[in-house]
């Protein structure tokens, strides 16, 4: 299998249905060592050594787990509507759902970027990417909460997202589809080659809050971004993108665009990108993006449509950007921890093609090009080569470093994690994976230096692992011990589907930081009740205002009367807890959304419109205190005509006006 050939649709389907059928490594049932167990085993009330931050795939959603017990922490909602949280569901949070295509409650998570400082962590946020409606997500990491969502325009598919430059100055995207770019939209698919570009781009982070923001975009030519990697240390100013589809097929990618014997990895030089712009050399594209915040003073999200963005042109900006060939396909593309060397996983080659910066340096002072492509110069392959790991296995996809100067690299086909040093490029250690492995995560992998101890894999087939659950299996982790020579598996865990790439941090960085409650005193919520006396409910036209309280056991007010059909109804809930971990639920009966679940301190509001007359319940849905399933109460909806006042009250067990409901008037 040395020359693997793809000229034809059969094998190339047929390798892929290998590697999901038959190309089980030997030896699925193979003991681990004895002491495996114990290496994963944290005590009960032991805290782990590390955060896990795990991509939740097409559930939009993050997850965390600790390592090395593989224990799920939470659930972070972050693209997708959450009931569990209310998240989507709340007034206050359903604008960080919102994009210019409107409210969109879903989108499909992959990659996940925790924010740095010289190369290393520094605890403050996690990114990720919504895939389907381009969309980068930051997660506040004392609070674990979304705290704000940037639509990306002129991007279609943001996979190649997101990544982070090493003091945190940027996290990049780049487009998976290109897509016609400009006034007229309305072109013929087939006129793919003419009309369809590609955008990478360049989002700003604000040093102290974080906030993004927009800086500019690249066009390129009418390819798709994989994956990418800043460059770090040695590379520090460059960016490196893998891409396929070079031959710009737009229709039946799986054989169009495996024609050419090789893709390219992209290269941008982002700190002339940013000399370009101070020059004045981008154009102001009118876009239309949404731009989501949430307030931690206001508990609530608010939505700007954004109109603009500086676009620039590759042929006004010479040095900019340039090509390297990479062997067929290529997905991951990663910079070591010293940044010179940058590997890339040609998912149909036979080897593995490693960079070098300083080549790539030379190169381009020499103008040792191989051409050009469409007007940008394609460097030669030998020429930034370092050299390539021989027969390194079968499909590979992603690679992450060690503090020891070790790659590891994933191998979809033939299952397995091959571990290869950087410098002789000789493979060192293969462990086989069950099965089918997409992306890895060793602890702190990305950054400048590594933590090492432990690499997990995040498998895409389970068949055999863990017990059966219907036509869909466990999605699953293996986490494995690289603290030696030999890589050692400790642990299967199963994951949200479904897993991509993932990044761990050791846990002391966050732990201290967790926001415990909201004060309520700095509640910033226009519609906060900071105290009992303060509930109320208000009638505005056919608005009903209800400003509730809760504490451990009941709310106030828990009857509320003078509703009448037709009228909408909103809840404003505020939790007067200042304990750590004592939230309360809120739920009424028939609401066609989901419930609120709000921190101490903190409010929220869920909008009900009754569809009948009659008395509903409400209730806490969060088991506060012993007496948490009396924590109910009852609103009353009369009809539309009815003459029954808003009346409201906490305790009272003869109503203010004992009244029935009149009909009609
Ligand atoms: Cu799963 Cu990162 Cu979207 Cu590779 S990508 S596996
Ligand atoms: Cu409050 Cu249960």
């Amino acid at each position: 299998m040395r020359k693997l050939s793809f000229s034809s649709f059969l094998p190339l389907a047929a390798i892929f249905l290998l590697a999901s059928q038959g190309c089980k490594p030997k030896g699925t049932q193979s003991a681990i060592s004895g002491d495996a167990a114990s290496k994963v085993y944290v005590a009960p009330g032991k805290y782990d050594e590390f955060y896990n931050f795990v991509s939740g795939g097409f559930s939009g959603q993050m997850s965390v787990y600790g390592i090395p017990s593989g224990r799920l922490l939470r659930v972070i909602p972050v693209f997708s509507v959450d009931p569990e949280k209310g998240y989507g569901y709340s007034e206050e949070t359903k604008p960080m759902l919102n994009t210019s295509n409107g409210f969109i409650p879903w989108d499909d998570l992959h990659h996940i970027a925790l924010s740095e400082t010289n190369g290393l962590h520094d605890g403050r946020w996690v990114f990720a990417n919504g895939n389907n409606t381009p969309r980068i997500a930051r997660v506040d990491l004392t609070t674990f909460r979304t705290a704000e969502i940037i639509e990306i325009p002129n991007s279609a598919g943001n996979h190649s997202s997101p990544y982070i430059t090493e003091n945190s100055e940027y996290v990049v995207a780049g487009t998976r589809f290109s897509v016609p770019i400009g006034d007229n939209q309305d072109v013929a698919i087939n006129t793919y080659k003419q009309n369809f570009k590609g955008t990478v781009s360049f989002i700003a982070l604000d040093k102290t809050s974080g906030h993004m923001s927009l800086a500019f975009q690249i066009l390129t030519p009418g390819i798709n971004f994989d994956l990418a990697r800043a460059g770090k240390g040695k590379s520090t100013g460059w960016f490196f993108f893998s891409c396929y589809n070079s031959e710009k097929a737009n229709t039946l990618l799986e054989v169009n665009a495996s024609q050419k014997d090789k893709d390219f990895i992209m290269a941008v030089n982002w700190r002339k990108a940013e000399e370009y712009l101070r020059a004045g050399k981008a154009t102001k594209k009118a876009v239309k993006y949404a731009h989501n915040l949430y307030d931690e003073k206001t508990h609530t999200a608010t939505s700007t449509m954004e109109t603009e963005v500086m676009v620039l042109d590759p042929k006004d900006c010479p040095d900019m950007i340039y090509f390297m060939p990479c062997p067929k396909s290529p997905h991951g593309c990663d910079t070591d921890p010293s940044g010179e060397y940058i590997v890339a996983s040609g998912k149909l080659a036979a080897t593995i093609p490693v960079f070098s910066f300083t080549k790539i340096q030379a190169a381009i002072a020499a103008k040792n090009y191989d051409g050009m492509f469409d007007g940008i110069p394609v460097l030669k392959y030998d020429a930034v080569l370092y050299g390539e790991v021989q027969k390194p296995g079968l499909g590979p996809l992603h690679t992450e470093f060690d503090d020891n100067g070790n790659a590891y690299t994933s191998f979809f086909v033939s299952s397995e994690v091959v571990k290869w040093n950087v410098k002789d490029l000789k493979v060192i250690d293969r462990a086989p994976t069950y099965y089918s492995v997409g992306h890895l995560s060793v602890m702190g992998g990305p950054t400048s230096k590594p933590y090492g101890k432990y690499l997990i894999a995040y498998n895409k087939i389970t068949k055999d692992r863990f017990l059966p659950t219907g036509p869909e299996l466990a999605q699953s982790a293996q986490l494995y011990d690289i603290s030696g020579e030999k890589m050692k598996l400790l642990l299967d865990f199963p994951t949200i589907g479904e897993p991509h790439y993932a990044e761990a941090i050791p846990a002391d960085m966050i732990a201290k930081n967790s926001q415990k409650i909201y004060k309520i005193e700095e509640n910033g919520n226009a519609f906060a009740a900071k105290g009992d006396k303060f509930a109320r409910v208000e009638r505005k036209g056919n608005q009903v205002h209800v400003y509730a309280t809760a504490i451990r056991s009941h709310f106030t007010p828990d009857n509320i009367e003078g509703v009448k059909l037709g009228d909408e109804v909103y809840f404003h809930i505020t939790n007067l807890e200042q304990d750590w971990d004592v939230p309360h639920g809120f739920a009424v009966k028939g609401a066609n959304n989901a419930e609120l679940l709000i921190m101490p301190g903190e409010t929220q509001t869920l909008k009900w419109v009754p569809e009948r007359v009659g008395v509903f319940p409400i209730y806490c849905t969060d088991f506060c205190s012993a007496l948490h399933q009396e924590m109910q109460g009852y609103i009353r909806v009369s009809s539309p005509g009815s003459n029954v006042p808003i009346s409201f009250s906490t305790g009272k067990t003869e109503p203010e006006q004992a009244q029935a409901a009149t009909p009609g008037k």
